[in-house]
């Protein structure tokens, strides 16, 4: 067991076992959260003892509220720059789950926020009780949702630009619907089904899959579904200012209530993130997410300077003023942003603008 890097750590049966333990902090990631999930990870890779690896959090009320923004605030205000190793060092993480050789479950009961979503998707079977509550919450800060979300969000479309744009969270049905989960599972069920896969004689993806099946809850009715008409009716246009007007011109609709909640809540976020996000979602599309992650990476180190984040956090965490002065415009970020785009895209981009 280890304390210091917000970790418990244990080997049961033949799982290994990580659990996030900042409750504190809704499970945040801070560094040593990444330094050690990953540490852990390559001890476990030639150990024969561990067949599969389990990560679940401590906290009744969250999985992973996202990053450690007040640690990336922080390190921009007194220079040490620590912004870049912590997403160079968050990114190795997430590729180091991907790649895994062994089978790595996911138990998520609560907030599945923004660095926390990134952190699930990475993970190789995703089990969800009825709890959790899932959101790319990034242009409230002024960023963008980063993590790998240019690929698994893209992938839905517009219901994807409509989450990377606004943050909005959505429930574990919606997530199942969306194939975003693979397995819903009853929250006073999970201590249970952890316990069969620790008992468990050997621990390959089909017994795994067999032991998750003897715990399956049926989920309530996805509310998202509902509204997949209008979010398709909205989210579809090429450009931010259609898509504001498109809800702003909603009244009359079936829906005009959501819609009107829907623009007020993209009327408080930055405009340069909302702008830069939807871009994201759109050339997602066309990208491996390989190319995905590295657009996110070098985007990153630009945008921590440039773009709206520090006077996000600023508002929100540190003066908690909730007042972010964002930037109307900044033609400078949104060109190096383009010269981002892998070769083709660039030409694709600019023959479409022609
Ligand atoms: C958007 C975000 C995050 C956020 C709020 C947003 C985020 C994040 C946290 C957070 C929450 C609780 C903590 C903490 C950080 O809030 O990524 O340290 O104790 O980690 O609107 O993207």
């Amino acid at each position: 067991m280890s304390m210091e890097n917000n970790l418990a750590i244990s080997v049961q049966g033949h799982l290994g076992v990580i659990t996030l333990d900042r409750a504190s902090h809704l499970n945040a990631l801070s560094i040593a959260m990444i330094h050690g999930i990953t540490q852990q990870l390559e001890q476990w890779r030639e150990d024969p003892q561990v067949q599969a690896v389990l990560i679940n959090s401590n906290s009744a009320k969250a999985f992973c509220a996202g990053g450690d923004i007040r640690y990336l605030y922080e390190s921009y205000q007194n220079g040490t720059r620590n912004d870049q190793r912590y997403f160079a060092d968050e990114y190795h993480m997430l590729n180091t789950l991907r790649q895994y050789p062994k089978p790595v479950l996911v138990f998520l009961d609560g907030y599945v926020l923004g660095g926390g979503f990134g952190l699930a998707q990475a993970c190789h079977i995703l089990v969800s009780s009825e709890k959790s509550r899932f959101a790319m919450p990034e242009t409230a800060i002024g960023f963008f949702p980063d993590v790998g979300a240019t690929h698994f969000l893209s992938r839905l479309d517009d219901i994807g630009v409509y989450m990377a744009v606004t943050g909005e969270q959505i429930s574990s049905s919606d997530a199942l619907h969306l194939d975003l989960i693979d397995y819903l599972v009853a929250s006073e069920q999970l201590g249970q089904l952890q316990t069969e896969l620790a008992n468990a004689p050997q621990l390959n993806q089909q017994y795994i899959e067999q032991i998750i099946a003897r715990h399956l809850k049926t989920p309530v009715p996805s509310e998202l579904k509902q509204y997949e008409e209008a979010i398709r009716q909205h989210f579809a246009h090429a450009e931010l200012g259609q898509i504001e007007d498109s809800l702003a011109n909603a009244a009359e609709d079936e829906h005009a209530d959501w819609a009107a909640k829907i623009l007020a809540t993209l009327q408080q976020r930055s405009l340069l993130a909302k702008q830069i996000s939807l871009k994201l979602q759109h050339v997602g599309r066309g990208l491996s997410l390989e190319q995905c992650m590295q657009l996110e990476r070098d985007l990153q180190d630009i945008w921590f300077e440039q773009g709206d984040m520090l006077e996000g956090v600023r508002a929100l965490l540190i003066d908690k003023d909730k007042q972010p002065k964002w930037q109307t415009e900044n033609p400078e970020l949104m060109q190096m942003f383009e010269n981002l785009l892998p070769p083709s895209r660039q030409q694709k981009q600019m023959s479409a603008s022609v």
